[in-house]
């Protein structure tokens, strides 16, 4: 095995992902078969544990308060209904749940209480446990991990630069400061992006760069294909081409060896040939179940019958890391410090963002 180079360079990185095609494949392939079984893949759930009315302006996302989508919003979720969501998870094969929230950051208080109370829960179904809450402080992230937390998901979506054409409520470093704090704990870091918003070559291989130089890297990295939602900014955004997917598939993987590169929102748009390439190409996690968050996704049934086809088979639960304590809440011994963290409020005007709020506020009004 090569030993992990943190210290990737942009041109470096543009190098492999616009090679001929069979030799990046070769290459990655080669890597994946090094560094994991090449006919395993896990497979993790998501539940969106609380949903909608979100107050960022993400401009991909159909949770974003200020956009006028079609889904339906909901407050948090019960710890009973997210065990019996879990426990449906478990018996169609998965083993990890991925518990996300609309909102930008966490605040201590009832509702954290509750997630930490999911947390403890789903970590003694024996699954493991990821959430993607925003940002987090130190004292959050150590609370998550007392509670049993396997993963935090905080993606950094795409390059430093063009990250300022998507979101303007909060800034790149506010994203790398959480991944910082959850690293000062035993939580495994799972940080990705999505790939069709507009970004160039270039941005994709920016993101690269900044998750790849991350000491240690990411255990998981998440790779979304835009899933391009009517009323969002990028409503009308082109679907990726499968050959994309791909090529940035497989320099995930050359970049990052140990990670588990993870095929995520935008597969319903892959013919199962295509994702049998990325398979190949070293993406060795999906999210199954017919929903992502708030769209859909293939059918169960249609992965376990891909799986059957291409002979895969479902990752084990804590096969990449031990399977971490929960302490109960009775006897922890961490609890909110009234921390005010300053994350930043960039508010620079990102033009197509205005508009669709713009559009949205016509649609309140029956104008639209
Ligand atoms: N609110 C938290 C945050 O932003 O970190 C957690 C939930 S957020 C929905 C998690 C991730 O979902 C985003 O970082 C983004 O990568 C992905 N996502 C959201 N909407 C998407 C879309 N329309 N297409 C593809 N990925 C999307
Ligand atoms: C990630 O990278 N993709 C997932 C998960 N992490 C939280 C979310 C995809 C969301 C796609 C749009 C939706 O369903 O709302
Ligand atoms: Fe909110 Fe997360 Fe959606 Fe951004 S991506 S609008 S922070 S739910």
């Amino acid at each position: 095995m090569i030993a992990i180079k943190n210290n990737w360079t942009k041109q470096e990185i543009l190098d492999i992902y616009n090679k001929p095609l069979m030799e990046l494949l070769y290459e990655a392939a080669t890597i994946h078969r090094e560094y994991h079984d090449p006919n395993t893949v896990q497979v993790s759930t998501l539940l969106s544990i609380k949903t909608g009315g979100c107050p960022e302006d993400c401009g991909y996302c159909p949770q974003a308060a200020r956009y006028h989508t079609d889904i339906e919003g909901n407050g948090l979720m019960s710890v009973r209904q997210v065990k019996a969501q879990a426990l449906r998870a478990k018996a169609s094969g998965s083993s990890r749940v991925c518990m996300g929230a609309a909102w930008r950051n966490v605040k201590d208080g009832p509702e954290f209480d509750q997630v930490l109370e999911m947390v403890r829960t789903i970590n003694k179904l024996d699954m493991e446990v990821c959430c993607t809450l925003g940002m987090v402080t130190e004292n959050q992230a150590k609370r998550l991990a007392e509670a049993g937390l396997y993963a935090y998901n905080h993606n950094l979506d795409t390059s430093e630069e063009y990250y300022k054409e998507v979101i303007s409520t909060r800034g790149y470093e506010d994203r790398l400061e959480t991944i910082q704090n959850v690293r000062k704990t035993n939580v495994t870091v799972c940080s990705g992006g999505i790939i069709g918003m507009g970004e160039s070559i270039e941005d994709r291989a920016g993101m690269l760069v900044a998750l790849s130089t991350l000491s240690p890297q990411p255990e998981s990295v998440p790779i979304n294909a835009l899933v391009a939602v009517e009323g969002t900014p990028m409503e009308e955004e082109k679907p990726v081409e499968i050959w994309e997917m791909i090529r940035m598939v497989a320099t995930t993987r050359i970049v990052m060896p140990q990670t588990q590169v993870r095929l995520s929102a935008g597969r319903t748009e892959m013919s199962r040939e295509g994702q049998a390439m990325c398979f190949f190409a070293g993406a060795n996690s999906i999210f199954a179940g017919d929903k992502l968050l708030t769209t859909p996704n293939p059918d169960v049934n249609q992965d376990m019958d891909m799986f059957r086809k291409l002979g895969l088979k479902a990752q084990k639960a804590f096969v990449k890391a031990p399977q971490p304590k929960t302490v109960e809440a009775e006897d922890s011994e961490l609890v909110s410090i009234g921390e005010k963290p300053r994350w930043t409020r960039p508010g620079h005007k990102i033009e197509r963002n205005e508009l669709a709020k713009e559009k949205s506020k016509l649609a309140s009004r029956g104008r639209v």
